[in-house]
């Protein structure tokens, strides 16, 4: 029986981590402190989403977050795994949580330089089914001075110094990019109970003919996004065919499609969601970050850059348009101008 060949020499999230930290002659290693407690948090959400269904883990916790979405328990759950690895790593001085009404201020660490946005488990109406949910994360380096208040935090998605996602799929995968630096996919090893570097170097093919989009929405949207998705569905020169339309309502899951086979997701703004559903400081920038450093393009729905939105508060919503280059290029052609 031939062995199989057994690589000795595996890249871990640890060591990737590392071999960065080393490249910057400045750096603290505070960073590096905070992205492990990252690590673990992820691989806890991961392990507790494997295990819901086996440990009553499964449907509504019976309480609201603050923007009134009804919390699942593992809502809850990955809610408190994260901002107990946050509070603990040292490093964090604000954090802010799609669940938590306020930014959490960490006063036990005065010192600490960063601050952490995070939507611990984002997509989590399709948890009991088993459809992949995830973690989405961007960091910010306080500025010298810093009071460690909330409004410091009302920032465009330019100033995040990293940012990146969890997807807890068929295996759980964690996608992360520094400013200025490439993006970078890591698989989880059950068995080493590390993230293994699967993908690197990832940049997003520039056009695919696949969109992304919650139809079930149309009756509200503006015209010109009608008009826009509907252009889709008639042949197109290259190939022949019409757009295939993937949609599964977890904004991770259809992020990760999108960057690996190229396409466009979009969550317009619309006449019943105004301002877009989803979040600009911890879903939209981080994503927009990723996606652009990825060789994508990110936008909101007035065809702004969505790395340069400025939230007014830290829960602000935007709609979002984001994928491969030409295709984000094409609906800002369109001149698809929504308020
Ligand atoms: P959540 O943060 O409450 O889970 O909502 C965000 C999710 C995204 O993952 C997804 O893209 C979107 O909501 C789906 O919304 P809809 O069900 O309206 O299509
Ligand atoms: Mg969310």
């Amino acid at each position: 029986v031939a062995q199989e060949k057994i690589n000795t020499d595996i890249v871990t999230l640890t060591r990737f981590l590392t071999e960065e930290q080393s490249k910057h002659k400045e750096a603290t290693g505070d960073f590096t402190l905070l992205c492990h407690a990252l690590q673990f948090s992820f691989k806890s959400i991961a392990y507790y989403i494997r295990r819901a269904s086996l440990i009553n883990l499964s449907g509504l916790a019976g309480s609201s977050n603050s923007t009134g979405d009804d919390q699942k328990k593992l809502d809850v759950i990955g809610n408190d795994i994260f901002v107990a690895a946050m509070r603990t790593s040292g490093k964090c001085r604000l954090l802010v949580s799609e669940e938590e009404e306020r930014c959490l201020v960490f006063d036990e660490n005065p010192k600490a330089r960063y601050a952490v946005v995070c939507d611990p488990i984002d997509g989590s109406s399709n948890l009991d089914a088993g459809v992949s949910v995830g973690t989405i994360f961007g960091i910010f380096r306080l500025a010298e001075g810093s009071q460690g208040k909330q409004e410091e935090l009302l920032l465009p998605g330019s100033e995040l110094v990293a940012s990146g996602f969890t997807m807890y799929g068929a295996s759980a995968q964690l996608v992360i990019t520094m400013k200025g630096g490439s993006v970078n996919g890591f698989t989880m090893d059950n068995a080493l109970g590390e993230f293994i570097l699967t993908h690197h170097d990832m940049k997003m093919p520039k056009s695919r003919a696949i969109y992304s989009v919650n139809e079930g929405n149309s009756l509200y949207w503006e015209e010109e996004v009608k008009e826009y998705f509907n252009s889709l569905k008639y042949p197109i020169e290259k190939s022949g065919k019409p757009y295939s339309a993937r949609y599964i309502g977890s904004m991770v899951a259809d992020a990760y499609r999108t960057l690996l086979y190229g396409g466009i997701f979009a969550y317009p703004a619309d006449k019943k969601s105004p301002k877009g559903k989803l979040r600009i400081l911890y879903e939209c920038a981080p994503m927009a970050m990723v996606f652009e450093n990825a060789g994508g393009q990110a936008v909101n729905s007035r065809m702004e850059r969505m790395l340069t939105v400025v939230p007014e508060h830290i829960h602000d919503r935007s709609g979002i348009f984001m994928g491969s280059y030409d295709e984000v290029q094409k609906v800002i052609d369109t001149q698809l101008i929504v308020n």
